[in-house]
Order: structure tokens, then sequence, then C-alpha cells
């Protein structure tokens, strides 16, 4: 099956959401919440809990265009969520695979290792915009003014359309959220806030860390992969403007992770496809062991 063994195009991301909002509609709902710089729509899947809840999980992956290990995860926590009907069924999921088509569609065609969206900077020689440096959170430091660069943060904060469209859809599910996790590659780490700054500890960093323990060992005792729990700034560098601490700042979500996948960078950003089964199973379980723990 294509799910397992290949990467997947953009169009067919967008023909596997449409096939199982059709043949799952008690199960999942998918929508567009926005449109990219060049028209192409940002889908978001809802997992449906069997009875109404007011608790919400935020998943966001493909914000970085050349991590195609994040979308493919993504989809398959979807094919998870929506055949194994009790492990997720007392929160709402809503699963954003794919929030750069621009930047994924340019790593398909033009260029492999392509990072940013795929914002026509004017006036600039360079294009693109860092997804990840964009949100309105300590915007600028610790991030690039230079649009030639692979951080570059862009013009102002939320200037950009897929950065837009996410925070409106979070905003709305604002006070249920209960854990935030942006997929990213590589490394095998779990990343907690600041990611801003290392001189200030994040809200509840004693919980991040033990929910983080949840997590990593699931994991492990799923596949024997290991993957570490550390905090975004000191562990891997200062950056601001992301998901994960806007998350933390203007939502108060209480759980807020940017996991990166596999590997350790022995294939790094080109990790083969016969990964994506391995690595999608391991997650799901560090995934649904976390929702189980932080609603016992
Ligand atoms: O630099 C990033 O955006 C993330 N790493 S990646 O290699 N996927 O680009 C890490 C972001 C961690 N969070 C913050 N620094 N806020
Ligand atoms: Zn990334």
């Amino acid at each position: 099956a294509p799910l397992n063994t290949h990467y997947m195009t953009f169009s067919q991301m967008e023909w596997y959401l449409r096939d199982v909002n059709t043949s799952s509609p008690t199960r999942i709902t998918v929508s567009s919440i926005g449109k990219s710089v060049e028209g192409r729509n940002i889908w978001l899947a809802h997992i449906l809990p069997s009875q109404p809840s007011d608790k919400a999980v935020w998943l966001e992956a493909g914000l970085h265009a050349r991590e195609w290990i994040s979308p493919a995860v993504a989809l398959h926590l979807i094919h998870h969520m929506i055949t194994n009907t009790s492990a997720t069924s007392s929160v709402d999921v809503f699963i954003v695979p794919m929030a750069n088509p621009d930047g994924y569609v340019y790593t398909w065609i033009t260029d492999r290792l392509w990072r940013k969206n795929r914002r026509v900077n004017g006036g600039a020689r360079c294009d693109g915009v860092d997804l990840n440096r964009n949100w309105d959170s300590h915007f600028g430091v610790g991030a690039s003014n230079n649009p030639c660069s692979e951080v570059y943060q862009g013009p102002s904060a939320f200037s950009e359309p897929e950065t837009k469209a996410l925070r409106d859809a979070m905003l709305k599910l604002k006070d249920n959220l209960e854990l935030v996790l942006a997929l990213h590659s590589y490394g095998q780490d779990l990343l907690y806030p600041w990611g801003w700054s290392t001189g200030e500890e994040a809200p509840g960093k004693h919980d991040l860390i033990a929910i983080g323990q949840v997590f990593t060992q699931a994991v492990k005792n799923a596949t024997g992969t290991e993957y570490a729990v550390k905090n975004a700034a000191e562990g891997y560098y200062v950056a601001s403007g992301a998901t994960d601490d806007w998350a933390m700042e203007a939502l108060h979500t209480k759980y807020v992770y940017t996991l990166e996948l596999r590997d350790q960078g022995r294939q790094g950003f080109l990790l083969e496809p016969a990964n994506i089964l391995a690595c999608s199973e391991e997650i799901w379980q560090g995934i649904t062991q976390v929702i189980k723990k932080i609603n016992a």
C-alpha cells in the first residue's frame, strides 16, 4: 500500500484525505482552514471522539518542507485513529498533516532540501519564509531578517497565510487544548519550551519532562527506538517565532512539544521510506500513552 512504502505527493495526500473523509464520515471530518501563498489548501483532519468531549489535542505536521517523515507519520496517525477507535475516543484530535504544501511540492519538483514556504520576498533575490520563525512569540529573537536565510522570519509576525491559518484554527480551540505537538525531523528528540531563550523556565517544566518521558518510554517499548526529552533552546539552539512557544504563551496549553522524528542524522532529511511504518507505529504508541496519562 502506498501509505506504507512510499512518501506521498501532495496530490496523493489530498486524495487520501478525501477518501478517508468519505469512507469514515462518523470518525473524521476534513476541512480547509486556509490557503497557502500559492493557493493550495491547508487541510485539517478532525478525528471525532466517541462521546462529546471538552479536551482537544492538536498535531501539526509538514511546516518544514523537506522533513518528509513528518506528514507521512501524521497521515498514519489519522489512519490509526479512525481504525483503532478506543485509543483516542475521549478527546477531539485535530491534525494538520501538511502545513506547508507549496514548500512540499517544491521539494518534489525542484529542490529536495527546501525548508521554507514559497513566498516571493518583494525586492529580495531569495524566496521563502521559515514558517517556524513567523509566529508571534518573541518574534525576531534567534531568527533572521535576511530573506536569503534558511531561518528568515518574514517581514512581520504572522505575515504568512500558512501560519495565520494555523493560528486561527488553534485559537478556536484555545480553552480545550491540552496537548500541542509539532512534528519535525530529524534528531529523535522531544523538545519542550522555551525555544526563544535559555534564561527562562517554561511553566510546568516538571510535568512537561515527566509526560515527555512517558512518551519516550512508550516509543522505546514499541520499536526500541531511543528518543530523548530536551529543552528546545538548550538542547538545540535559541529560535523564536515557533509554533511551540506561541502555543504555550498565547494559548496557555499545558503540554506543548516539538517532536524531531527519525533519524539521528545518518539519512537525515532524506530518511528512507522503509522507516515510515515503524516510525509511525512508535509515535502512535507514544501519543496514545501520553493522551491516556494526561487524562488519567
Ligand atoms: O529549528 C526548528 O524550527 C526546529 N528544528 S528543525 O530542524 N525541524 O528545523 C526546532 C524548533 C524548536 N522550538 C523552538 N526553538 N521554539
Ligand atoms: Zn522542522
